[in-house]
């Protein structure tokens, strides 16, 4: 008896000191060889996904960060880039997941609508009926309300990212301002708008230049995405201020159409949930099951 409480108590310190953030936690790891970057074809809705492994990452960051991207940008203040709402910067764990490589596209989302009995409860005003023009079949879905957009996840077996999985997808392990690296947004690295002149939405990858550690494309600019998250402070941030709560539902990235600052890793952007713009897209991700073989799916 006194032997198997002397093992009990040796596994729960190792169990302990492993779920410590840079070590590798003890959990169920199915896919634990596969690796990052690694691209498949999803086997309901076809979209190009890339494997974020399981892992620590840092997500949020602190206030001498949020004073040097402001300095980046040309502000003196990390206020007027709503840095405190990143705060703090702290490990975060996620489970390895599939996220798709690109925006849903309008090709995807004609085979989402023609695939359901029932219509989704909204529809965006962008759509253009039974038949799909060939010059926005590679266009972003925009228009989408948050409902939409889980109707959509829900309809391929997937799911909206969560806030940390978009942000480890975006800026990998090494705390990086924007998907590339900390080099300022340009036209070559994503759909943007650092002036006053709109580029509009793009076919999706149309900046490869712009890619993310794992592979992931427009993950700054095009359109803005929807996560599963409504967004609230992050604990323990220091700066909580403004109406937070279950009112606005969590987007990232910025848009074709948003300001400077917002192709960041760490932004954060709400919208009410049943609420849309012209500038509001998606993309999803899917945690596969445990015995998914992984290279029978292999993107070619
Ligand atoms: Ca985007």
């Amino acid at each position: 008896m006194r032997h198997s409480w002397i093992l009990l108590v040796l596994s729960a310190a190792a169990c302990v000191a492993a779920d410590r953030p840079g070590t590798a936690p003890i959990e169920h790891q199915p896919h634990a060889g596969v690796p990052a970057g690694f691209a498949i074809r999803h086997p309901v809705d076809g979209a190009e996904m890339v494997w974020v492994p399981a892992g620590w990452f840092r997500m949020g960051m602190d206030k001498d960060t949020a004073v040097r991207q402001a300095a980046q940008l040309g502000y003196a203040d990390y206020h007027e880039i709503a840095g405190e709402e990143s705060f703090p910067e702290r490990l975060v764990h996620v489970q390895g997941f599939y996220i798709d490589r690109c925006e849903v596209t309008f090709a995807r989302w004609k085979r989402f609508v023609d695939a359901m009995s029932w219509k989704p409860t909204t529809i965006p005003p962008s759509w253009v009926g039974p038949e799909l023009k060939s010059e926005e079949a590679e266009l972003p879905i925009a228009s989408v309300t948050w409902q939409a957009a889980q109707e959509y996840a829900n309809w391929a077996g997937k799911q909206l990212p969560s806030e940390a999985m978009w942000e480890k997808s975006a800026r990998g392990t090494d705390g990086r301002w924007y998907p590339w690296g900390n080099e300022l947004p340009n036209r070559e690295l994503g759909v943007i708008s650092m002036t006053d002149a709109l580029p509009g939405p793009q076919p999706v990858g149309s900046c490869p230049k712009g890619a993310s550690p794992y592979g992931c494309l427009d993950m700054a600019g095009n359109v803005y995405e929807w996560t599963s998250d409504w967004k609230e402070p992050y604990p323990n941030n220091p700066e909580v201020t403004g109406e937070w709560g279950h009112r606005w539902a969590a987007l990232r990235g910025g848009s074709f159409y948003h300001t400077r600052h917002s192709y960041r890793t760490v932004k954060r952007f709400g919208f009410p949930a049943d609420v849309t713009y012209f500038h509001v897209g998606m993309r999803t991700a899917w945690y596969p099951p445990d015995d998914f073989d992984h290279q029978a799916h292999a993107a070619k």
